[in-house]
């Protein structure tokens, strides 16, 4: 659990850095190394995951459009129009006009942790769809979140796209569908991205990518480690590698050592040898039978599911 992305608190910026310095000082002392991939988005980061959403081999962003696109129909016949769309973590919200438009939706709540982020989404959206209510909540969505008194009558759809989920062991993501089904209620539908088992080379590829953005994604962490604690980490010692555990079937990133290497973060020491690594992130793939599980496990039952022409990618709706 400890290399999820997600054990997210409300934190101010004091509160922040301790507990970065606290995940970090952890996650260097253990063996092998492992820092939380949550802490890959600081601004250069998250700028740097947005870029990486653009490039060629980056495929989950263009096949999850894809199926939002040509399905709109079969969304609005399964979904219906008056509901609550509740988007977990909506960041840029760059995908939901697509699924808003095809659904006629009674109202819109973006929740994200970053304040500033989600209130100029939350704004442009409204200019996009001007008769819908929008409610932004800033709030740490693994927890049950209290939605606006204003939405409490509605029937609620979940929308948590981009195979987020895919970023958390299984039992932080079997927490976070109780707890978003505790958010949503009953009557609730939750439609979820989930990226695919494929050939290895596409799916190393699209976490290694020729021109080097998810390169440089992975050694903003060495980066900001030395900037917001004092580290000394001799970041051109480092090279990306992204790597597919068949066992976790997940691509995993790493930091790896090009050479034997010795520098202090936040006053204490480290060495890594020649060809040790830090773990920095997890992207689970899935199949039908383990996602079907995955849901079941986490109290939602499916009820249809989507993928794109290349079968890259899939959407699948459920019921709470
Ligand atoms: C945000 N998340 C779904 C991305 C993924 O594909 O796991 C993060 C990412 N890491 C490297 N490239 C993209």
């Amino acid at each position: 659990a400890s290399q999820d992305m997600m054990a997210l608190v409300d934190l101010d910026d004091e509160g922040v850095n301790r507990a970065f310095r606290s995940d970090v000082l952890d996650g260097m002392s253990g063996d092998p190394k492992a820092i939380p991939a949550r802490w890959l988005y600081d601004d250069a980061g998250s700028q740097l995951f947005e870029d990486i959403t653009q490039v060629e081999e980056y495929y989950p962003t263009r096949c999850e459009r894809e199926i939002l696109e040509t399905r709109g129909d079969e969304f609005a016949e399964l979904i219906g129009p008056g509901r609550a769309v509740v988007e977990f973590g909506s960041g840029s919200s760059v995908k939901t006009p697509l699924l808003l438009q095809a659904i006629d939706p009674a109202a819109y709540v973006p929740l994200d942790i970053a304040g500033d982020f989600l209130r100029a989404a939350a704004a442009d959206l409204s200019r996009k769809f001007p008769d819908l209510p929008v409610y932004p909540v800033e709030a740490d969505f693994m927890k049950t979140v209290q939605l606006p008194k204003d939405v409490t009558a509605m029937p609620k759809l979940g929308f948590f796209p981009g195979s987020t989920i895919g970023n958390m062991v299984a039992r932080s993501a079997v927490d976070l569908l109780r707890s978003m089904r505790e958010t949503l209620g009953p009557d609730s539908q939750l439609l979820i991205g989930m990226d695919l088992i494929k050939n290895v080379a596409v799916l190393e590829a699209a976490y290694d990518d020729a021109a080097g953005v998810t390169a440089q994604f992975n050694l903003n962490l060495a980066r900001r480690i030395n900037r917001e604690l004092g580290g000394t980490i001799p970041v051109d010692k480092l090279q990306h590698s992204a790597r597919w555990n068949d066992v976790f079937a997940r691509v995993e990133m790493h930091l790896e050592a090009v050479e034997d290497i010795a520098f202090d973060v936040a006053g204490r020491s480290f060495t890594m040898r020649k060809g040790e690594t830090i773990h920095t992130e997890n992207s689970h793939k899935f199949d039908l039978r383990s996602q079907s599980t995955l849901l079941l496990a986490g109290g939602w039952t499916p009820v249809k599911r989507w993928t794109d022409r290349e079968e890259c990618f899939s959407l699948i709706l459920a019921d709470a």
